[in-house]
């Protein structure tokens, strides 16, 4: 069983998210999302329009999603990898070389993003309306 996790905040969920979780789907027979706390969002500077709650509703509901739990910081990384038992750990390439230090417990993976979409634009777009 090859267990695939990655992190996000999941905002707004929309087609960048999706291509990058069934992308990551394909890699392994499970994949495991890690959903930014609304207090860690503060940490990373980010304000979500949704709670964690409801991206953690939207990001399971999702058919490539197996499972999901709370991102609280940045240093939980290599204990949820051992918890989860995860053999790739994988991130859009906005990360890349970020994370090689997970290289230690597992594999690294950074895939291409889809371009031309992403939260603050979606934001950008709809406040100038
Ligand atoms: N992503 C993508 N294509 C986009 C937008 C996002 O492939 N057009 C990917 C990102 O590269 C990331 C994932 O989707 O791997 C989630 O993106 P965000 O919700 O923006 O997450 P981020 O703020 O990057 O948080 O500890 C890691 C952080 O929690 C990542």
């Amino acid at each position: 069983m090859k267990v695939v996790i990655t992190y996000g905040t999941f905002d707004l969920f929309h087609v960048g998210h999706v291509r990058l979780l069934k992308r990551l789907s394909k890699l392994g027979d499970k994949l495991i999302v890690g959903i930014s706390s609304d207090s860690f969002n503060e940490l990373k500077g980010k304000e979500s329009f949704f709670s964690y709650k409801e991206r953690a509703e939207i990001v399971k509901s999702c058919r490539f999603v197996d499972e999901v739990f709370p991102e609280n910081n940045w240093e939980q990384k290599e204990q949820d990898i051992v918890k989860y038992g995860a053999n790739i750990f994988a991130m859009g390439n906005d990360w890349h070389g970020k994370f090689d230090h997970l290289n230690e417990v597992c594999d690294v993976v950074y895939l291409k993003r889809t371009e031309h979409v992403s939260t603050t634009e979606i934001k950008k777009k709809l406040s100038a309306t």
